[in-house]
């Protein structure tokens, strides 16, 4: 499918879709002036793309394998949402699940009161409806999931992508790989993992311990399916997670029933990888080809050739690859977690490799943070900081907590910046896990040793022992959420706030 038969298709979808009605109250968040001020300065092109998505318990083919899970509209992934720069979107959420839900709009620097995380955006109760409304000022590859609970585990995820038509892009066709680590309805639930690491910590013992769990006759620690069972990676400066999963995704399917792209040798492919997961980091290698990435959570980088790229939960990597004559397999190693996601390109004749073929490329050289640096058009403009916040990460598995600046969300101090401020944080992670640190509704610079600018990040991976800097312009008032982008990190407590106080 070319490019252009791609975006008439979307475009098509979208024009059949109603409006819905604006239920915006800006009025209910502090300095809700502020924030009309500021969105009144956003780029808007005067078109809406409009849609609805229903939330619910369904049935969802993995390949073979079925599984109840939380799904918007029954599929996994959510439907794609399309959308270019200054364009409204309109989104209808529907919550048919039993309790309360949101959909966060990660990494798009929109209006607070629409960001889907409370207490800037009420929670939608259950079987309440909700219609998130804005503006998209950047383009880029961004996505959507839940800010509530341990639904971040489950399917409710979906890509959102931004187009600019001023920069329609340097490519042939666009592949769209969304990988997830999947437990929901297979093995066990989020909440028995979190029950599970939590009263693990409890026992005082590790996961080779036998105790009884404290109210849980019958149930020893350690025997809670997936839980604390991951190894080591030397990428990742350690352990590489908390939770081994039954199945590795790509686009919601499992490794022996792979998901097909199909383009033609020597077409230039953009693939917008997005890491979907809840604990896991992937690598990923496509067979007998080389990437160049060309941007990263939405923003452009210096484009650089790697054989690989790390990626960490919430991180978007969009790279380039010419597609060879033949077929040949995209493969997401769950990194140290000895399993694999895969899906097939298919450019021409031939047998897919054999489901646990490892292409050579994924021993070679792997993309991180550290090798990339932001575009001059994307850089910040150099500048003092107005004011540095140290960051300190710490927690540990026994007890299960996790903290940020020594204290669990419930008793954080959120950081607090002034609109114009030049902000630096410092992440210093104190643990001994890696942790992929998101904030909202800004895109920092990652500041560099020898002062070249690295790559603009919402969500950027901070090793064991690891000091990392970071800075953002504070331009998007309102309360948003700071946090680390391992779902159970998240919820035993890794998240705090930067608040504007003016
Ligand atoms: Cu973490």
């Amino acid at each position: 499918m070319s490019r252009r038969a791609f975006l008439a298709t979307t475009a098509t979808a979208a024009a059949g879709v109603t409006l819905v009605a604006c239920n915006t109250d800006a009025s209910r968040v502090d300095g809700a002036d502020e924030i009309g001020v500021v969105e009144a300065r956003r780029p808007h092109s005067g078109r809406t793309v409009s849609a609805t998505l229903t939330a619910d318990r369904t049935r969802v083919d993995l390949g073979g394998s079925i599984a109840s899970s939380l799904t918007y509209n029954g599929t996994v992934p959510g439907p794609v949402l399309r959308a270019s720069v200054g364009d409204e979107i309109a989104v209808m959420v529907r919550n048919r699940l039993p309790h309360m839900t949101s959909v966060h709009w990660h990494g798009i620097a929109m209006r607070n009161d629409m960001d889907g995380a409370a207490p800037a955006t009420p929670d939608i109760p259950a079987g309440g409806d909700f219609t998130y409304r804005f503006s998209v000022p950047h383009s880029g590859t961004y996505w959507a999931h839940p800010h509530t609970g341990l639904d971040a585990d489950t399917g409710l995820y979906f890509p959102v992508i931004v187009d600019d038509p001023q920069d329609p892009g340097d490519y042939d066709v666009e592949w769209i790989v969304v990988l997830d680590d999947w437990t929901d309805g297979v093995g066990s639930s989020p909440e028995q993992i979190f029950d599970g690491l939590r009263n693990m910590s409890t026992a005082g013992h590790d996961m080779a311990g036998g105790d009884d769990m404290p109210g849980m006759p019958g149930m020893r620690t350690g025997t809670v399916a997936g839980v604390g069972g991951t190894g080591k990676s030397a990428l990742l400066g350690g352990d590489a997670g908390d939770v081994s999963y039954p199945y590795y995704l790509i686009n919601g399917r499992i490794p022996p029933a792979p998901s097909t792209f199909r383009a033609k040798p020597g077409q230039r492919i953009r693939m917008r990888i997005i890491n979907a997961a809840s604990d896991t980091a992937f690598r990923v290698a496509v067979g007998g080809h080389r990437l160049t990435v060309t941007h990263t959570d939405g923003f452009p980088v210096v484009p650089t050739e790697v054989d690989a790229v790390l990626i960490g939960m919430g991180e978007r990597y969009d790279v380039w690859v010419t597609a060879g004559d033949g077929v040949f397999a995209l493969v997401a190693v769950a990194e140290g977690k000895n399993a694999a996601a895969r899906a097939l390109l298919v450019t021409g004749a031939g047998e897919p490799p054999p489901v646990d073929m490892a292409p050579p490329e994924l021993e070679g050289r792997v993309g991180t943070v550290a090798d990339l640096h932001a575009t001059p058009a994307a850089a910040l403009t150099p500048a003092v900081a107005d004011v540095r916040f140290p960051v300190d990460l710490a927690g540990s598995m026994t007890p299960y907590e996790w903290t940020i600046n020594g204290a669990p969300y419930s008793r954080s101090a959120p950081l607090q910046v002034r609109s114009g401020q030049r902000v630096e944080m410092a992440f210093n992670n104190t643990s001994t896990m890696w942790h992929p640190m998101h904030l909202h509704g800004h895109t920092f610079e990652v500041l560099t040793a020898d002062g070249v600018p690295g790559a603009r990040k919402d969500t950027v991976i901070v090793l064991p022992g690891q000091r990392l800097r970071v800075a953002f312009v504070a331009d998007n008032p309102g309360r948003w959420m700071m946090h680390c982008h391992n779902t159970y990190h998240q919820d035993a407590g890794m998240m705090t706030r930067v608040d504007y106080t003016g």
